[in-house]
């Protein structure tokens, strides 16, 4: 049994390292290139390119640990079956999830923009999940995955912010789960959404979760 204790607001943490797994949300070419679905809608894709030295940093560490890690894909299948109408239906036709674009059609699995960044690339036997939606427990098997291992508490890591991380920081706390926020091994399309979704999570005492950074926790990794 080994125990960490990693520095955080509003309070530090202190885990069992083998109850604690590292979750890589959505690192995919169509949320940080230039040519995906990001900016399709509008959003500066550089904006999120700092986190993925940070992300690569915790990466080696958690593995170096033998920590349970998990990496999420959004996306849909090529019959866009698990797609609600309302995600297409709400941007103009051009700019929706099945559009044709410059990495193949917009977060459609199997095509090149859906895929992760090299940078980050999941390794052999690291889970890969494919989700429909934005929190990564809706329509996948993360909670059992996650109870399988015995996980009770989650490193929250990827892209962005304030959409698929923080609806998976919320999700994993009304499920029982302990979430952990890496605040710069996340990033979001707004500077400010970053800021609130981060003070949201650690708001009262803690209301979701823990917000500290990939110092903090390569320390405790490395005391
Ligand atoms: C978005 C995500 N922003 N992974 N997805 O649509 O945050």
């Amino acid at each position: 049994m080994t125990e960490i204790t990693i520095t955080a607001r509003p309070h530090p943490v202190t885990w069992e390292l083998a109850a604690t797994a590292l979750l890589v949300i959505d690192m995919q070419k169509d949320f940080l290139y230039p040519e995906g679905y990001g900016a399709l809608l509008g959003n500066d894709t550089g904006l999120l390119l700092g986190a993925v030295a940070p992300i690569q940093a915790v990466l080696a560490a958690a593995r170096a640990q033998g920590m349970f890690v998990i990496h999420t894909r959004e996306g849909h299948p090529p019959d866009l079956s698990d797609c609600p109408p309302t995600k297409l239906t709400r941007w103009p036709a051009g700019n929706r999830i099945g559009d044709p674009g410059p990495m193949g059609r917009i977060l459609v699995q199997g095509e090149p923009g859906h895929a992760i960044i090299d940078e980050v690339a999941p390794f052999p036997g690291e889970i890969v999940l494919d989700k429909p939606g934005k929190n990564s427990f809706y329509r996948t098997p993360l909670d059992e995955l996650l109870r399988a291992q015995a996980i009770e508490n989650l490193l929250i890591t990827g892209v962005t912010t304030d959409v698929c991380c923080f609806a998976t920081v919320i999700a994993a706390n009304d499920r029982g789960f302990n979430a952990l926020v890496l605040e710069d091994c996340v990033a979001s399309y707004s500077p400010e959404r970053h800021t609130a979704s981060l003070e949201t999570i650690t708001a009262q005492g803690g209301i979701f979760g823990w917000v500290s950074d990939s110092a903090a926790l390569l320390a405790a990794l490395h005391p």
